[in-house]
């Protein structure tokens, strides 16, 4: 895994399956109906059963970049924050700035429920067809400059489902200091 301490915060990028997280949120990258789908989506409404499809029948969806909270219910994590990627095109649709604001939203739905350790997926880079490096570039650097600005995080871990997104998502954040531990 690759660490980097800023403050009192630690960002990771870690290999696993997020919905065995222990954090106090975990987020997942929905689409805009919040009812469900594959990939990470599939495997949280899963793990977490129907009491999370439930809360989010009464969330009326999610626009793309924005996110929604619900109970985590039989996840180990407490909450999950539902968030919604852009589908990729060409880069010249403002994917950029929305995968950046999921993040951004990701964590300011976090701070108003003094959730203080959360985990999150690779938005975007499954289905969705978001360039994986560049993902990783926007995912890293916004919470990086998020935490700088809000001293209010224990924990933010990038869980990697597999190597094609493990090893690019490391090496930004050793880029940016982080080293192998
Ligand atoms: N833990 C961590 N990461 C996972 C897990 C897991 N258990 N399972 C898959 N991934 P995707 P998107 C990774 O397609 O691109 C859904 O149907 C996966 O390897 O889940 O944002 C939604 O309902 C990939 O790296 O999300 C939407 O319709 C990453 O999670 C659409 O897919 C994201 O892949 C969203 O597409």
């Amino acid at each position: 895994m690759v660490e980097l301490k800023i403050g009192d915060c630690v960002i990771q990028v870690v290999q696993g399956d997020i919905t065995k997280e222990t954090t106090d949120a975990i987020v997942n990258a929905a689409n805009r109906t919040l009812l469900g789908g594959g990939g990470v989506d599939g495997a949280i409404h899963r793990a977490g059963g129907p009491e999370i499809l439930e809360q989010c029948k009464k969330l009326g969806g999610c626009e793309t970049g924005d996110a929604k909270i619900t109970t985590g219910g039989r996840l180990p994590a407490k909450y999950v924050i539902h968030t919604v990627g852009p589908i990729y095109r060409d880069g010249k649709h403002g994917e950029p700035e929305l995968l950046r604001n999921c993040y951004i939203r990701s964590l300011e739905v976090a701070v108003e429920h003094g959730i203080k350790t959360v985990a999150f997926p690779a938005i975007s880079c499954g289905v969705y067809g978001y360039p994986i490096p560049e993902a990783a570039k926007i995912a890293i650097t916004t919470v990086k400059e998020f935490v700088e600005k809000n001293p209010h995080f224990k924990l933010v871990r990038f869980v990697m489902f597999g190597s094609d997104t493990y090893g690019p998502y490391c090496e930004v954040l050793k880029s940016l200091g982080g080293v192998e531990i």
